[in-house]
């Protein structure tokens, strides 16, 4: 029994969308299956106020087409939903990648085959579709999850998820509104809506260490000499370790003298983007004294921005140091606390008991609103694999073999998950992620035209495979404070039972050394990689 696909790739976002691209020029039969109704991933889904990018849009571009590159205009430094979600239709129509794609298909399991050598991968609404090969192009944010408050179902206002914010615009003005959250989603969003709603009740757990963003427009002429210097700027993206512009200084923080740390500090803060955050001193990520020293430097800016003394200092982490949660960027973040209209209450000082038909009780207050947002963020890097039903051989599941963490070759194969290819999942080098992506997407392409052309019908990876990687991932990722600290990062998700403890879950090692090592799997004759065991 042959099957009704060569490739069948899940999620229509950045990576998937280039998977389809790079699939259907190796001339191979592909489908997409899509949640949504049109395609986007991340930047269909998180369309609320506010919500832009955090890397410099002019790196975040794909650049396999050079045609693409000169096509193309970012009209802002870090661009607006809008603009990204306008920018991936524009590609996809170019390269003719919607025809490919069923929409409103939700994958609910993918299971392989033993005896045909297939898998079969069903919708929630009961298709089937066969394929030789299987490529979960799910993302690493795009479960999102609820809080685990009770009497959350209760609510009777309107209440949305940010990550599922409507279609339509959702007028806030003159209303009452609470949020729930304050990552890096909130840190995008309070800002924005503080300026049209009547008031705003900002609910905080944890604070973050946020760094200004300062996007600008971008002028035609500067967009015409980025152009100018697109192989100069995707060049030093491949150089850095995440695939930003950002690379981290060669000098420890510890080992200059306090005026020149202060004065690189307050530069960096001056300056837009993550730099702040991947082109700091070498030490600030990994050494806590040096930690504790930039996370003081940040406490003071906090304080300076913030009128309300006690606002200020609940505004400010105490339970961690700087750049070891993911740095929130914002544009006027902490000004929205100087405002009338907007109120933090720290559930710290006055626990969170319920979600009622009103709004949110806590030990000493009782919250109405019109409209309640939301931002508690997703069950992050592998949750949207979970919530797949995957069957290898012998009937494992994958969220088995998961439950203790991530096990992988290359963040790419897992033993008894024969023609599966995770593109962009745990333990694979993630940063910028158009330009990972990329990386990913055609290392796997290469592996499934040279199982064809090699006639291998299954393709397959080792227990030493699996063991070398995960080891060898878990070693590089010792030491990096962040590692160390609960957040989506690390895998951890306090609504969760199962995603109370932080894991290694990214591959830390920078994205220049994982091509390295996976190139060099490849020229080795894929090394660790069985065909047709
Ligand atoms: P995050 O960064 O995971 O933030 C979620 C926020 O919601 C965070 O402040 C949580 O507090 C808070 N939260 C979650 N559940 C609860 C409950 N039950 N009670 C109170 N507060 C809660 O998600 P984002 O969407 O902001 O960002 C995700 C990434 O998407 C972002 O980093 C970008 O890379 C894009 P906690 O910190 O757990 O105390």
């Amino acid at each position: 029994m042959t099957p009704d696909l060569d490739v069948l790739i899940v999620g229509a976002g950045v990576a998937g969308l280039y998977q389809i691209y790079q699939t259907k020029k190796m001339g191979l039969r592909v489908k997409c299956l899509e949640t949504a109704p049109k395609i986007g991933g991340t930047w269909y889904w998180n369309r609320y106020p506010g919500a832009r990018f955090d890397s410099e849009s002019w790196t975040y571009g794909y650049s396999f087409s050079k045609d693409l590159l000169e096509e193309w205009d970012w009209t802002e430094d870090f661009a607006p939903q809008t603009e990204t979600e306008k920018y991936l239709n524009f590609v996809a129509d170019k390269f003719d990648l919607k025809s490919s794609i069923e929409f409103n298909t939700q994958v609910s399991s993918a299971k392989y085959n033993e005896e045909h050598d297939f898998w079969e991968i069903r919708s929630t609404d009961g298709k089937c579709f066969t394929s030789r090969f299987f490529v979960p192009a799910v993302g690493i944010l795009s479960a999102a999850v609820m809080p685990n408050i009770p009497g959350v179902e209760t609510y009777k206002g309107i209440s949305y998820h940010t990550h599922k914010w409507p279609q339509k615009d959702v007028d806030l003005s003159g209303k009452k509104v609470g949020i729930i959250g304050t990552g890096a989603t909130a840190v995008q969003i309070i800002p924005e809506i503080s300026k049209v709603v009547d008031h705003l009740t900002v609910f905080q757990r944890t604070p973050n260490w946020c760094t200004p963003l300062h996007n600008k427009k971008i002028s035609p002429e500067r967009m015409r000499e980025i152009k100018g210097n697109y192989d100069e700027i995707l060049e030093l993206c491949r150089q850095t370790p995440g695939c930003y512009i950002h690379s981290t200084d060669p000098r420890a923080a510890l080992e200059v003298s306090e005026r020149e740390r202060l004065e690189f500090w307050e530069k960096l803060y001056g300056e837009p983007g993550f730099g702040i955050w991947q082109g700091n001193f070498k030490d600030v990520l990994t050494d806590r004294k040096a930690n504790a020293l930039m996370s003081d430097f940040l406490a003071g800016k906090i304080r300076e921005r913030v009128k309300d003394p006690v606002v200020a200092e609940r505004l400010i982490p105490k339970c961690h140091g700087f750049g070891t949660r993911r740095v929130p960027q914002e544009s006027g973040y902490y000004e929205a606390f100087n405002k009338d209209n907007v109120e933090l209450v720290d559930i710290n000082e006055d626990p969170l008991k319920e979600i009622n038909e009103n709004g949110v009780r806590t030990e000493n207050n009782q919250f109405d609103f019109d409209i309640l947002i939301y931002a508690t963020g997703f069950d992050a890097i592998t949750g949207a694999f979970e919530r797949i039903h995957i069957e290898g051989l012998e009937g494992k599941l994958l969220k088995d073999l998961w439950s203790d963490g991530p096990v992988t070759y290359l963040g790419v194969l897992v033993k008894d998950f024969p023609n599966m290819f995770i593109c962009m999942g745990p333990h694979s080098g993630l940063g910028n992620y158009t330009r990972t992506a990329e990386y990913s997407v055609e290392w796997v392409s290469e592996l499934i035209e040279y199982a064809i052309q090699e006639d291998k019908k299954k393709v397959e990876t080792t227990d030493e495979g699996m063991d070398e990687w995960t080891d060898h991932v878990l070693s590089l990722g010792v030491g990096l404070l962040a590692n160390e600290v609960g957040s989506w990062m690390t895998g951890v998700n306090r609504n969760l039972e199962t995603k109370q403890k932080p894991k290694i879950m990214r591959y830390s090692g920078g994205h220049p050394a994982y091509r390295e090592f996976c190139d060099k799997v490849k020229a080795e004759g894929y090394r660790n990689v069985v065909f047709n065991p």
